[in-house]
C-alpha cells in the first residue's frame, strides 16, 4: 500500500495481538474434514500457541545437533575461548532469529501456511527473553549473535532470573509494574542438572600454616547455595557454529529442601532455607544506570561469578596445562563492573586452592580479564560498603585489601610523596562507611579497559580514570565503539528493506559484511529504487500505526512525520526535553490561524520506555507524556496535526516494529552523559533520520553518514561543566519559550499541575543539571528544520538512502573483531559438516 492507505489495507507482517485474516486453509496429508472438526473445537489462541511450539521444537532439534557438534569441535581443538560475563542478556525472541540464521524461514512459512497459519502469528506467540534493562543487556545479546556468526569459540555467562524486567502497564497515565514470569514452556533452555556448583557465603577466615610454615587462609563459610546450569543455544547466521549461553539458577544446596531438618520437625526452617537460596536468581534488578548497593544484588554477583569461574577453571584443568597457560586459553570480558568479583575470585582460587604465589597468580588474573566501562554517571559507578563485603565475603575482602596494598605500594614507588594521588586511586574510599570502588578493581585487575564510543573513551581517560592513565600509561585504555547485529536489526526487523537491498547488491552478503552497504549509494538517484524504498517505509509506518491502534486505541495518520523516542526513561536521556518541545508545538499550533495551520507538517510524537520502579522523576515524566497525550489527542482543532503516543511496555520485540517505522528518532542526552547509545544505530540502519546531541555514538554516526544527513543541536560536552557551574552560582535564565511551556503546565492545561512541580522545579530552581533550558531554543529551532526538510521528500529520501549506505561501521561484527584482535587474542574456528 502507498502512503495514506487506510489502516485496514494492512497486509504483511504484524505485531503481537493482531487478529489473523481468515485464510483459505489447505491441508495435505490428513483428511481435511477431520482436521477441520478438531480445529473448530480448539480456541484460536491455543491453535496459534501450538503453531509456535511445533515450529520452535522443529528448529530446536536442528540447533541441538549443530550445538553439540560445535561444542565437541571446540573442546577437541582446544584453542583459546572467550567468556562474556554479563548480568544482563536482553535477547528478545528466539524463533524468528533461529529460522533466519539457519536459513529456513521460507520453508517454515510455507509449512505453516499449508496448515492455515501466518508465520508472523506463530512468531508473535513467543514471550520475549527480557533478562536485561536496556542498552547494556542488548549489547550482550548482539555480542552473542556476532560471536557465533563469526565462528568465535565463545560462551556467555549470566543469571537465569525467574522474573526478567517487569512488564509495564499504563494505568490512568501512571506506570504500573507487573512481574515478568517468562519461564513456563520455554523451549530454548536446557536444564543441566548434571552441572552444578555449590557457592558459599558469609562465615569467617581461618589462618593456618602449611608444612613449610607458609601462611594459608581458609574460608569457612556459613551458607551454601547451589548453582544449576541452564544452557541456551546461540546460532550464528549462515554458519554451523552454535555457541552456548550458560545461565545459572540458584537452589538449596541440599537439592530441594533439607530433609534432615524436615524430618526433625523443623519444617519452617527447611522451607525457609530453600526460599533464601532460590531468591538469589529470582529477579533482575530493574535499574539502568543506577546502583543501589543492596546485599541481594551483591549475592547475585558473587553467585554468578563464582559459578562461572568454577566452570571455566574446571574446563581448563581438564586440559592438564600449566597454570601459566591460563591466559593463553581463556579470555574473560567483564560487561561493566557487575562481574568484578570474578577477578577477586580467580585470585582466591589460585592462591588459596591451587597454592600459587601471589605474583604468579596476579599475572594470570590480569592476563585473563578485560573490562568494558559503559557509563561516567557517578550514580551508576558501583561501590560496595566494606561492612557488607566483610560480612558476605570475608576472604574476598582480605584479597581486595592485598590487591590494594600491592597496587598502592607500586604507585608510591613511582610517585613518591603524592598522598593525594594515593587516596584518589585507592580501591577503598575513606568514607563512612568505607566503600570498595569496583571500577578500580576492574582496572587494576585487567589488561585492557575500554569505553564504548570515542567521546566516552576520551572522557573516562580524562575524568573518572585520569589517574590510572597516569599510572599505567595510555595503552591499558582503548576504545571500541559499539555496534548492532544487522541480522536482527535489519534482516529480521525489516525483511522488506533487507530484501530490496539484497536485490540491488546481488544477495545477502551485506548481512555478514555490512560495509557492502556502500554500494547502495550508486542507486540514490534511481527513481524506481527510491520509490520502493519509500513504499517500504510507508508499509513499516502502517505496521506501527496498527500496533499503536492496538495498544493505545489511538488512530494515527500514517502520512504524518513519525517522531520516535524509545529508550529507558532517565533525566539524562531527556525525554522531558522532548515532551516540553511537544507542548511548545501544541501551543504554537493553537495560536495559529487556520490558514497557517494548513502549512504545518502533521506529526506523531511517539514515546516508549520503562522507568525504574523507584525513580520518581522518571515516573512523573511518563505521567506528563500521557497527560499531554490525553489533552492533545482529543483536541479537534488540532486533529492530525499533532498526536502524542506512549507505547507501553517497550521491549525488544516492539523495538523490531518501531525501529523500521520512524521518520526521525530522538537521541538527545545532555552532551557527555550517554556513553554510546545503540538505538541511534538501529534507526539509521532502517532508513530513519535522527535528531541528536553531540554525544556518544551520535558523533561517529555523523562522521560516517555526513553532517548534512543528521540534525544535531545543543551544547557540547566540553561546555557542560562550565554551564552547570554557572547555574550553581545563580547564573541561570529560563529560556523564554520554555517558560511559556511551564506556564501552560502550571495553569493546569494538562491536569493538576501539582503532579509536575518537582519536574519543573528541578529546572527552574535546582540548577537544571541536565541543561534542558540551555538546549531548548536550539532543540526547537532544529525541529523546525526537520519539518522544513521533511516537506522535500525527494531530498529526505536521498538522505535516508545515503545514511543507510554509510552505516557499515556500526555492524556488531566490526566490534567483535576489534575485541578479538585487541583485547582477547582469540581466533575463529570453523565448524564443518563432517566435524
Ligand atoms: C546501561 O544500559 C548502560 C550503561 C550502564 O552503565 C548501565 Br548499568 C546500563 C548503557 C549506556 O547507557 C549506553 O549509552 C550504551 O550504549 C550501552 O550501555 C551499551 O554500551
Amino acid at each position: 500500500p502507498s502512503v495514506g492507505a487506510p489502516i485496514a489495507d494492512l497486509q504483511g507482517p504484524v505485531g503481537p495481538g493482531f487478529s489473523r485474516p481468515k485464510h483459505k486453509r489447505t491441508f495435505t496429508g490428513f483428511g481435511p474434514s477431520e482436521i477441520k472438526s478438531v480445529e473448530a473445537s480448539i480456541p484460536e489462541p491455543l491453535r496459534e500457541a501450538a503453531a509456535y511450539s511445533g515450529t520452535a521444537l522443529a528448529f530446536r532439534d536442528r540447533l541441538i545437533i549443530e550445538w553439540n557438534r560445535t561444542q565437541q569441535r571446540q573442546t577437541f581443538t582446544d584453542q583459546k575461548r572467550v567468556y562474556y560475563l554479563s548480568l544482563e542478556f536482553l535477547m528478545g525472541r528466539a524463533l524468528d532469529n533461529a529460522m533466519l540464521n539457519v536459513g529456513m524461514k521460507d520453508i517454515a512459512r510455507d509449512g505453516l501456511a499449508d496448515l492455515g497459519f501466518r508465520i508472523e502469528d506463530a512468531i508473535s506467540q513467543e514471550h520475549d527473553a527480557a533478562l536485561g534493562n536496556g542498552g547494556l543487556g542488548r549489547l550482550a545479546a548482539c555480542f552473542l549473535d556476532s560471536m557465533a556468526t563469526l565462528n568465535y569459540p565463545a560462551w556467555g555467562y549470566g543469571l537465569r532470573y525467574r522474573y526478567g524486567i517487569f512488564k509495564q502497564e499504563i494505568v490512568n497515565g501512571y506506570q504500573m509494574e507487573i512481574p515478568d514470569y517468562w519461564l513456563d514452556n520455554n523451549p530454548w533452555e536446557f536444564p543441566r542438572h548434571d552441572i552444578t556448583v555449590d557457592i558459599q557465603f558469609y562465615g569467617h577466615v581461618n589462618k593456618t600454616y602449611d608444612e613449610d610454615g607458609k601462611v594459608v587462609y581458609s574460608w569457612e563459610a556459613g551458607e551454601t547455595v547451589r548453582a544449576v546450569a541452564y544452557d541456551v543455544p546461540i546460532p550464528g547466521y549462515r554458519t554451523k557454529t552454535t555457541n552456548n549461553l550458560r545461565l545459572w539458577s540458584s537452589k538449596a544446596s541440599s537439592g530441594e529442601f533439607d530433609f534432615q531438618k524436615f524430618n526433625a520437625g523443623d519444617y519452617e526452617s527447611a522451607v525457609a532455607d530453600q526460599q533464601t537460596a532460590e531468591t538469589i536468581s529470582a529477579v533482575l534488578y530493574p535499574n539502568d544506570n543506577l546502583e543501589r548497593g543492596k546485599e541481594l544484588r551483591l549475592k547475585q554477583q558473587y553467585f554468578w561469578c563464582a559459578a562461572s569461574l568454577y566452570d571455566i577453571v574446571r574446563r581448563f584443568k581438564k586440559t592438564k596445562r600449566a597454570w601459566s597457560e591460563f591466559p593463553d586459553q581463556v579470555a574473560i570480558q567483564l560487561n561493566d563492573t557487575h562481574p568484578t568479583l570474578a577477578i577477586v575470585e580467580l585470585q582466591r582460587i589460585l592462591i588459596d586452592v591451587e597454592g600459587l604465589e601471589w605474583d604468579e597468580a596476579w599475572r594470570i588474573v590480569t592476563g585473563t580479564f578485560g573490562y568494558t566501562n559503559h557509563t561516567v554517571l557517578p550514580e551508576a559507578l558501583e561501590k560496595w560498603s566494606v561492612p557488607l563485603m566483610q560480612n558476605l565475603l570475608p576472604r574476598h575482602l582480605q584479597i581486595i585489601y592485598d590487591i590494594n596494598l600491592f597496587f598502592l605500594q607500586s604507585v608510591e614507588k613511582r610517585f613518591p610523596n603524592d598522598r593525594d594521588m594515593l587516596s584518589r586511586v585507592s580501591i577503598i574510599e575513606e568514607s563512612h562507611p568505607k566503600m570498595v570502588r569496583m571500577a578500580y578493581i576492574a582496572i587494576i585487575g585487567s589488561h585492557k579497559v575500554n569505553g564504548v564510543a570515542e567521546l566516552h573513551s576520551d572522557l573516562i581517560k580524562t575524568t573518572i580514570f585520569k589517574d590510572f592513565v597516569t599510572i599505567y600509561g595510555p595503552d591499558r585504555f582503548t576504545n571500541v565503539t559499539n555496534g548492532i547485529t544487522p541480522r536482527r536489526w535489519l534482516h529480521q526487523a525489516n525483511p522488506e528493506l533487507s530484501a530490496l537491498i539484497a536485490d540491488k547488491l546481488g544477495g545477502y552478503d551485506f548481512l555478514t559484511d555490512l560495509t557492502l552497504l556502500d554500494k547502495l549509494e550508486a542507486f540514490v538517484d534511481d527513481k524506481n529504487f527510491r520509490q520502493e524504498w519509500s513504499d517500504i517505509k510507508a508499509k513499516n509506518k502502517l505496521r506501527l500505526a496498527k500496533l499503536i491502534k492496538d495498544v493505545t486505541g489511538y488512530s494515527v495518520n500514517p502520512n504524518s512525520l513519525f517522531d520516535v523516542q524509545v529508550k529507558r526513561i532517565h533525566e539524562y536521556k531527556r525525554q522531558q526535553l522532548n515532551i516540553f518541545g511537544v507542548i511548545h508545538r501544541y501551543l504554537s499550533l493553537k495560536a495559529m490561524t487556520p490558514e497557517e495551520r494548513k502549512k504545518v507538517v502533521p506529526r506523531v510524537s511517539i514515546f516508549g520506555g520503562k522507568a525504574a520502579p523507584g525513580y520518581w522523576m522518571a515516573k512523573s515524566i511518563i505521567y506528563l507524556i500521557n497527560s499531554v497525550a490525553a489533552v492533545v489527542n482529543k483536541d479537534e482543532e488540532i486533529g492530525d496535526l499533532l498526536k502524542v503516543i506512549f507505547i507501553e511496555d517497550y521491549n525488544v520485540s516492539k523495538a523490531e516494529i518501531i525501529c523500521p517505522a520512524s521518520d526521525i528518532s530522538e537521541h538527545i542526552s545532555t552532551a557527555g552523559t550517554e556513553a554510546s547509545g545503540t538505538s541511534n544505530m538501529k534507526f539509521v540502519l532502517n532508513g530513519g533520520l535522527i535528531i541528536g546531541t553531540c554525544d556518544g555514538a551520535n558523533i561517529e554516526i555523523t562522521r560516517e553518514i555526513g553532517e548534512q544527513n543528521i540534525f544535531l543541536f545543543g551544547n557540547l560536552a566540553e561546555d557542560v561543566e562550565d554551564l552547570r557551574h554557572r547555574h550553581f552560582y545563580g547564573d541561570f535564565q529560563l529560556d523564554p519559550q520554555l517558560k511559556r511551556v511551564f506556564d501552560a503546565i502550571k495553569e493546569g492545561t494538562f491536569g493538576d499541575p501539582s503532579s509536575f512541580t518537582s519536574l519543573i522545579s528541578s529546572i527552574e530552581e535546582h540548577g537544571d543539571y541536565y541543561l534542558v533550558s540551555d538546549d531548548f531554543n536550539s532543540y526547537i529551532a532544529t525541529h523546525d528544520m526537520v519539518d522544513k526538510e521533511f516537506q522535500n521528500q525527494e531530498e529526505w529520501l536521498a538522505k535516508s538512502i545515503t545514511s543507510v549506505a554509510r552505516m557499515g561501521f556500526f555492524s556488531m561484527d566490526r566490534v567483535t573483531n576489534e575485541y578479538a584482535d585487541s583485547i582477547w587474542n582469540v581466533e575463529p574456528l570453523n565448524i564443518a559438516d563432517e566435524d
